[in-house]
């Protein structure tokens, strides 16, 4: 049995083939691990299966998969996750883009109780080297999407990525098109994960094999994990749904807390109208955030009484600019547009609503 499986597919990789598997089992040899290195070819035309062939000879923890039915990337690593024969599961490209030298990292962070390690490119100390413009731009839109569903990982479409195989061992994979790892987050049963920055190296040799295919393929994947998950409730993509629902019902009680305030300050205390809504607005802000930050976000929030205090400055400054949202919609949509201003008002609160979750989720109640 090994300590880790390194999983490598490949499709006309016979300029880089023989590089990338002695660099990753030299990796093992200076790091003292076990190491299995699973090679998964869609039945490349080119030397790539004879030359890791030919390797197999001197190295036994060498091996290769030739899949000669429904080809593609994420299906090649899916097979791997399968046919790997041991419980840590690492995946990496061929072309030398991802660097080997984190593998053992990445093990360690595993055995230290991660269930998903992820090389990412965008975080600090992370980055892409060499990319066209365009390349850029489309990992971007691809990434932002991505982080949707998974609002505390960076770089979810990272091809660099280690996997305990319980994640994905009963996993309902549909693996198609490039993203797995999207795959794996949104059907995978996890719980901690763990980003490593790296820098992305653009591949010298052979060639690339994104097409526009690949970019419909990974809206459809999104959709797809987006439905998953209101079937499976124990996903990690319904966890974040339940965040949703509970932010909208502390959004509802904050009205309750705001109009009664309003009518109360107003009637009974005698303060004029516009005075009564300063304290009726401040008090369901102060309201929204204790229960957002004891119930929302509990998991996510630190009990320091500074750390808490930020939070709520910064709520604060974010549910400002919602309501900035919010009336500049309804002002936009019914003295420009002409619509009912109700109707306008309904548009301007559900887009002020996914811009407090939204910017609240990522800088009031972020995990770094
Ligand atoms: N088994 C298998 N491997 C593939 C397939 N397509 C790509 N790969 C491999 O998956 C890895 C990533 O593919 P790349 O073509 O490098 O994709 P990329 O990094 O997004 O783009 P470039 O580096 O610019 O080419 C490489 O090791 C490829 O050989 C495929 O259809 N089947
Ligand atoms: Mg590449």
């Amino acid at each position: 049995m090994y300590d880790l499986t390194v999983i490598i597919p490949t499709y006309k990789e016979e300029a880089n083939i023989r590089n990338i598997v002695t660099e990753v089992d030299a990796v093992f040899k200076r790091n003292n691990l076990n190491g299995e290195i699973l090679v998964v070819d869609d039945n490349s035309p080119d030397g790539t299966i004879s030359i890791v062939n030919e390797i197999k000879k001197t190295r036994p923890n060498v091996n290769i998969i030739v899949r000669l039915v429904d080809h593609g990337l994420s299906q090649s690593v899916a097979e791997g996750f399968v046919q790997a024969s041991s419980d840590i599961l690492v995946v990496i490209d061929a072309d030398l883009s991802h660097p080997p030298a984190l593998i053992p990292v990445m093990y360690t962070e595993i055995m230290d109780g991660n269930d998903i390690v992820i090389g990412s490119r965008y975080m600090e100390g992370g980055g892409i080297k060499k990319w066209p413009l365009k390349r850029r731009v489309i990992s971007l839109g691809a990434t932002f999407l991505g982080r949707l569903l998974f609002p505390d990982v960076s770089d979810p479409v990272s091809g660099f990525f280690a996997v305990r195989k319980s994640v994905v061992a009963k996993a309902a994979l549909k693996p198609r098109g490039y993203k797995i790892l999207l795959e794996v987050l949104g059907k995978g049963t996890w719980e901690k994960d763990k980003e490593i920055p790296f820098e992305f190296v653009d591949r010298e040799i052979g060639s690339s094999k994104l097409k526009l295919k690949t970019i419909v393929e990974y809206a459809q994947q999104v959709i797809d994990i987006t439905l998953f998950s209101f079937l499976h409730h124990e996903s990690a993509v319904w966890r974040e749904w339940k965040r949703v629902f509970k932010f909208g019902l502390v959004g509802i009680s904050g009205i309750v807390v705001n109009m009664g305030l309003l009518w109360y300050l107003t009637e009974f205390v005698g303060l004029y109208y516009l005075v009564s809504s300063l304290f009726a607005i401040e008090l369901s802000i102060l309201n929204n955030f204790i229960w957002n930050d004891l119930w929302t976000f509990k998991a996510g929030a630190s009990h320091k009484l500074s750390s808490r205090l930020h939070r709520l400055i910064s709520f604060h400054v974010v549910s400002a600019g919602g309501l900035v949202i919010n009336m500049g919609i309804l002002y936009l949509l019914t003295s420009v547009g002409g619509v009912y201003y109700l109707i306008s008002n309904i548009i301007g609160i559900l887009v002020g609503f996914g811009w407090n979750f939204m910017v609240n989720r990522r800088v009031t109640w972020t995990r770094k």
